[in-house]
């Protein structure tokens, strides 16, 4: 057996941001204009109120100061509130590929490498714009790779370490020279910014990680070991899908359009619990890895976390290092990117890792819906 490295990583952001004060700002106009037009139902108790959001509250309870969207405008308009992605036809590549696909040649750039090296695409992320075709074949087509293989998989903000994993063991078994796992993420599309809960979560961004056999270059990050772990849990679901529309016994059965009114089927969660539960389950599973690998604390330069929330992230990393940690230790990219679900640890560890020396372990840890979590240990070649 041939072990697998991690020998780049890519990431494409896209062009447009929006401030936590942009957003609160087009939010409370909605819950105004809303509980103006509603004020008779409200008075009468027919209709419950909206209450604003609050720029203070964000940044406190998350971490979060911005985040990267595919379409401004059309999210900040108070009669839309959902981003405007034109169809495309089917001769234009889909637009989770193209993003993906620029990931991906920017991993390849860094590599030295070219689509030729690479035998299989693997997609992990949270929601595919489609059933199939699979976008790891759409990308796999645009990069030109004509004897290999592409799939997709989900496992919510996971992805990405179940994808390492699986890319590790398929390069170790001798099934392909290099691999790419691209996790291209449009949260915007399937987040209800009509929520005050969640409106402030999420960000668009794609990221891609080139894994290879060591023997066939120079450089990147050795692999020391991938554990992978679910746990079923209804604290964070979505329930949109194909069979959304064969739900209603009669009448209208149209496919939910743009304007995404509160009973439509996005991205939901119990925030506390799933704080309160994954924490413990997170850090143990880091403990637990460490000491099957035999790493100890004072070995592990940093963790790359899944960028969810930064109070949850310092608990957790205060729990592995065994004592107060910072940015040092677990560096955080959630003020500026929010969460992009399974591209958090990877654009952590994209921006933060030039600095380690050859020897240096870290670990690149993801958690979310399902539950699930995954961790893969890695050393500076
Ligand atoms: N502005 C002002 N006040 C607010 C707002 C707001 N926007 N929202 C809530 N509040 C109020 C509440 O009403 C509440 O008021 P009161 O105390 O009077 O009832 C108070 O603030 C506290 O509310 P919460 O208890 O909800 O607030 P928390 O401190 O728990 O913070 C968080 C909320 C930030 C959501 C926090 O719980 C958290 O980050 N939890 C962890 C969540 C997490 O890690 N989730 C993982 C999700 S990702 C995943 O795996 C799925 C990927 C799928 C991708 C989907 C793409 C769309």
């Amino acid at each position: 057996m041939t072990a697998a490295v991690i020998r780049s990583t890519g990431l494409w952001t896209p062009d447009e941001s929006i401030t936590n004060a942009e957003l609160v700002d087009s939010f409370n106009a909605y819950v105004a204009k809303f509980n103006a037009e509603n004020a008779a139902a409200i008075e009468a108790g027919e209709v419950e109120a909206l209450s604003p959001s609050s720029v203070e509250f964000i940044e406190k309870a998350s971490g979060i100061k911005s985040r990267y969207v595919v379409d401004k405008a059309g999210v900040l308009d108070i009669d839309r509130m959902v981003p405007f992605i034109p169809e495309r036809s089917n001769e234009e590549i889909s637009i989770l590929a193209e993003i993906g696909l620029k990931a991906c040649q920017d991993a390849l750039a860094r590599a030295g490498k070219t689509a030729a090296d690479v035998d299989g695409v693997i997609v992990a992320a949270s929601n595919m714009q489609r059933g199939y075709p699979a976008m790891a074949v759409e990308i796999q087509d645009a990069l030109g790779i004509e004897d290999g293989w592409g799939f997709d998989m989900n496992v919510a903000c996971s992805s990405a370490t179940f994808g390492l994993q699986s890319a590790a063991d398929q390069i170790a078994a001798g099934h392909a020279r290099a691999i790419l796992v691209v996790n291209p993420e449009i949260c915007s599309g399937h987040l209800n910014w009509r929520d005050r809960d969640s409106h402030f979560i999420f960000g668009d961004v794609a990221t891609a990680v080139l894994l290879e056999r060591d023997d066939l270059g120079e450089g990147g990050w050795k692999i020391l070991g991938t554990k992978l772990k679910t746990k079923f849990s209804n604290n964070i679901r979505n329930n949109f899908g194909f069979l959304n529309r064969t739900e209603k016994p009669t009448g209208d059965n149209k496919p939910i359009q743009n304007g995404a009114p509160k009973d439509d089927k996005l991205f939901v969660q119990e925030g506390r619990k799933v704080f309160k539960e994954v924490v413990p389950m997170v850090s143990e599973m880091i403990r637990g890895h460490m000491d099957e690998l035999g790493v100890e604390p004072d070995d592990l330069r940093r963790v790359w976390l899944h960028q969810a929330n930064i109070n949850m992230n310092l608990m957790i990393a205060r729990k592995v290092f065994g004592r107060e940690a910072g940015g040092e230790d677990a560096p955080t990219i959630l003020d500026e990117y929010a969460n992009t679900s399974s591209a958090g640890s990877i654009i952590a560890f994209h921006k933060h890792s030039d600095d380690l020396k050859s020897g240096d372990r870290g670990v690149i840890c993801s958690f979310g819906a399902g539950y699930s979590a995954g961790t893969v240990f890695v050393e500076k070649i």
